[in-house]
């Protein structure tokens, strides 16, 4: 019950906080969207996701806590579009508590209705362990979604599920690699014959692909020269506030 308290509490007095982490077009390094993510901030302390999502997805907290965001997301499309600001796409996080209820995509389109924002500037990434424990739901929700025009795409791919199969399956546009393929500086010679061969389906199968987790210069060269279209990591920028986020636009 405590728990419970704090986080509805939380949510209430706005502890939970939607931080934004750029892409970038690995050709120019340009910004070509964001990744919403979220911190919660108490007493001036934040607190990672990887310390309460999992707590909230065995609660079934996470529903609430995810819909907030969704929704703070569409403020800050609804302010951009607004202020006349270059328009990005901004991607959310889908947990796979979300599958269990078969009015999920129903619900994020009431919601972005609701707001007047464009489905494409929106794009709901699935993280690859939801294909393998929730197969056919995951499956039909990524269809529903692209079906309507928002974007999809698959996160921590090759993080150690077997997806492989199931990429013909998947109606998605974008394959984000995981970023431990891009733990160290120097990739081992297997880890780029992996991430090029990935990159290299992922194009005929008319998909795109986004490196996480890019920290060096010589990840974003190397990526560069096998043709991965977009990055995301720490050599670009961390997660930062909205208002930051802002300055790039
Ligand atoms: O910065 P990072 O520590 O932000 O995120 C850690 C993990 O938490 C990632 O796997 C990410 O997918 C997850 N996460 C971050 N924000 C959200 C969110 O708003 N909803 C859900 N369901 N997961 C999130
Ligand atoms: O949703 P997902 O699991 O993809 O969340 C991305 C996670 O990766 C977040 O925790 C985010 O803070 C983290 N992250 C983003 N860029 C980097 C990076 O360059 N290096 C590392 N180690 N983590 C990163
Ligand atoms: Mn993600
Ligand atoms: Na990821």
């Amino acid at each position: 019950a405590e728990i419970n308290n704090t986080m509805e509490q939380a949510l209430k007095d706005r502890e939970f906080v939607v931080y934004l982490q750029p892409k970038v077009n690995l050709h120019d390094n340009s910004l070509v969207g964001a990744e919403a993510l979220v911190r919660w901030i108490r007493d001036g302390i934040i607190i990672m996701p990887g310390d309460f999502i999992p707590i909230f997805e065995n609660n079934g907290f996470v529903v609430n806590l995810d819909f907030f965001v969704y929704e703070e997301v569409c403020k800050i499309l609804k302010e951009w579009m607004k202020q006349g600001k270059k328009l990005v796409p901004i991607s959310i996080n889908v947990s796979r508590v979300h599958l269990h209820d078969e009015k999920f995509v129903d619900n994020i389109k009431s919601l972005v209705d609701s707001y007047g924002i464009p489905y494409n500037l929106l794009e709901l990434e699935l993280t690859e362990s939801i294909f393998l424990s929730n197969t056919e739901a995951a499956l039909t929700a990524m269809r529903q979604l692209r079906g309507l025009g928002f974007g999809v795409s698959i996160d921590d791919f090759g993080a150690g599920y077997s997806s492989l199969n199931l990429l013909k399956d998947m109606a998605t546009d974008v394959i984000k690699l995981d970023k431990e393929f891009f733990g160290h500086d120097n990739m081992q010679r297997e880890e780029q014959i992996i991430v090029s061969s990935i990159i290299s389906m992922a194009k005929q199968l008319n998909m795109k692909v986004l490196s996480e987790g890019v920290e060096t210069q010589n990840q974003s060269d190397f990526l560069r020269s096998v043709r991965c279209d977009m990055a995301q990591g720490y050599l670009y920028s961390r997660p930062i506030p909205v208002g930051d986020f802002e300055k790039l636009i």
